[in-house]
């Protein structure tokens, strides 16, 4: 794809009939910019703000890049602020080159909701909607302390250490382990770029480097849908255990085949429509919630298929 490429094939699949149609003709414009148009949580996030948009009758598109990039992201808002959406929904995929772009696209009128990552200058926006992403990396420590019986050597695989959801993810998860598990050390916190080869090479060198190692955490869906594949080409799989963020579909396969133990996953979708909720509010003037915060659940191959998580499993 060219820098600034739409990849609306990717952000066109998955929704089903929940997805709706894409608003009416005399709706207001409600644009979202993605983090990555070809990642599951962001096309779940999509069909919920697409869901919500054709059911208030608003107009609705999406864009995005097609992987985790800076100038790429800078160069879609710069697109959409030309067309002046009455309201956008965006994931910055960094805390301060999205700024500047996003300041201009609020002050030439459109109203912006920020959702899962976040912007260093928490001023930006009407609202904020993301998941608890400190609580979340707790909650992975937690499961992983239970996996492994509290003790043994842990690595954590990454995509980078700006992006700030999977930053906080990290926090939380070193925070639990040193107040509450002693016998569980971090190793390594490795950065392995947002797709799913980087983390399947990565496993190979943490096993050989770390032979102690008993527990994989990874921070978000491309490192978990690569965690697996790594263990496998290894000869390990089933004998690391292994926590993920989030819960692709390639990611829940991964689970019920036994190669992942266990997935803290978000709610994407409601994420979306509770974006669109908030911009239209915003558009005609009712009272707007600054600070929104939605779900995690913890899946396991003993609730996978419980009805209870059905809309934390994400569409692809
Ligand atoms: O984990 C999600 C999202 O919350 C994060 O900000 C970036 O990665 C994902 O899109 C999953 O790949």
């Amino acid at each position: 794809l060219a820098v600034g490429a739409v990849s609306l094939l990717a952000l066109a699949a998955g929704c089903g009939s929940s997805g709706g149609s894409g608003g009416s003709a005399n709706g207001k414009s409600i644009t979202f910019v993605a983090g990555n148009t070809g990642d599951p949580f962001y096309i779940t996030m999509k069909c919920g703000a697409q869901a919500e948009a054709s059911k208030l009758g608003e107009k609705f598109n999406a864009t995005g890049s097609a992987e985790w990039n800076v100038p790429e992201q800078v160069s879609a808002v710069t697109s959409v602020t030309a067309n002046r959406p009455a309201g956008v929904l965006i994931s910055p995929v960094d805390p301060n080159s999205l700024q500047g772009p996003i300041r201009t696209l609020q002050s030439n009128g459109t109203k912006v909701a920020i959702v899962d990552t976040t912007l260093t200058d928490g001023s930006i926006g009407i609202t904020r909607i993301s998941s608890n992403n400190l609580q979340g990396g707790q909650k992975a420590a937690d499961t992983m302390a239970q996996l492994v019986n509290g003790t043994g050597e842990v690595v954590v695989l990454t995509p980078d250490l700006t992006t700030t959801t999977t930053n906080a993810r990290i926090q939380g998860f070193k925070q639990e382990l040193s107040s509450k598990y002693p016998g569980l050390k971090i190793d390594d916190v490795r950065q392995v770029g947002d797709t799913a080869q980087g983390a399947a090479s990565a496993v190979g060198d943490e096993l050989s480097a770390h032979p102690g190692l008993v527990g994989i955490f990874t921070a978000n869906s491309q490192t978990g849908e690569g965690v697996g594949t790594g263990l496998k080409n290894s000869g390990k799989q089933g004998s690391i255990k292994v926590v993920s963020f989030d819960a692709g579909p390639q990611q829940v396969a991964a689970l019920k085949g036994g190669a992942v133990d266990a997935l803290i996953s978000q709610d994407p979708y409601g994420i979306g429509q509770q974006a669109v909720d908030q911009l239209v509010n915003a558009l005609t003037k009712k009272p707007v919630n600054a600070n929104i915060q939605t779900d995690l659940a913890s899946i396991t191959r003993d609730n996978v298929s419980d009805p209870s998580v059905a809309r934390f499993l994400y569409k692809s």
